[in-house]
């Protein structure tokens, strides 16, 4: 599949509120500042359709754009920002939260995890979450740029094998650099396949 078409639609606060005209869906979540924005844009070929930040936290609605007149590609808010009140942060993570246990239309979440560090135990929790709630996920390892192959591969293997100390299956896992495109072709294709499968 290749993006021909990508339109932003609007933003949202709750899933409720969320379009209804069944289209499926795929979500990308991470923390802030994991390169979400980025990624979103390298897929889409469309720079500045999600909006690329130096100020972490500003995605803080439930963000639609449309592909190809098919599937919506939604942009959560980034969860662990330490920056806003606790407050806000139970708010945001109510929200998120909405969105992935009730979303009909949900295929798949994207969850990001910033390849540059080992195993963050914010992120095991929230993918750990995931699969006792039974949403489906892939992981996105990003900024793989930046690191050197051994690096990279040890903070990759250490992820996964902190998930498989719970879970027997692993999710898919993707290799992404928003700066080289790497995991496009990947990710797109993935994509396709579950849009190609889903029951109808
Ligand atoms: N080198 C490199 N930097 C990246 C990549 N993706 C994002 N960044 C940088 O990481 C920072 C956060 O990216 P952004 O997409 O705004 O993250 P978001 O907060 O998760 O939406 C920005 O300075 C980006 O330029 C990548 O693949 N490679
Ligand atoms: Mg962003």
């Amino acid at each position: 599949m290749d993006i021909l078409l990508a339109e932003f639609v609007s933003s949202f606060l709750k899933e409720s509120a969320c379009p209804k005209d069944g289209r499926p869906e795929f979500a990308f979540i991470g923390r802030s500042n994991v390169g979400k924005s980025s990624l979103i844009n390298m897929l889409t070929a469309k720079k500045g359709l999600a909006k690329v930040s130096g100020t972490p936290g500003k995605t803080q609605l439930i963000n639609f754009f449309l592909i190809n007149n098919q599937w919506y590609l939604v942009d959560l808010p980034g969860y662990g920002y330490a920056k806003v009140s606790k407050t806000q942060q139970k708010t945001l993570a109510a929200m998120i939260d909405g969105y992935l246990r009730n979303r009909k239309p949900l295929l798949l979440a994207f969850v990001l995890i910033d390849s540059n560090v080992p195993p963050r135990q914010i992120d095991l929790d929230f993918v750990n979450a995931l699969g006792t709630a039974g949403t489906p996920f892939a992981l996105a390892f990003t900024k793989t740029d930046r690191m050197k192959k051994t690096e990279l591969e040890r903070n990759v293997e250490a992820f996964l094998s902190e998930l498989g100390k719970t879970w027997e299956t692993l999710p898919p896992h993707f290799i992404t650099s928003a700066q080289y495109r790497t995991g496009r072709p990947e990710i797109l294709e993935y994509i396709s396949k579950l849009l190609k499968n889903r029951p109808s």
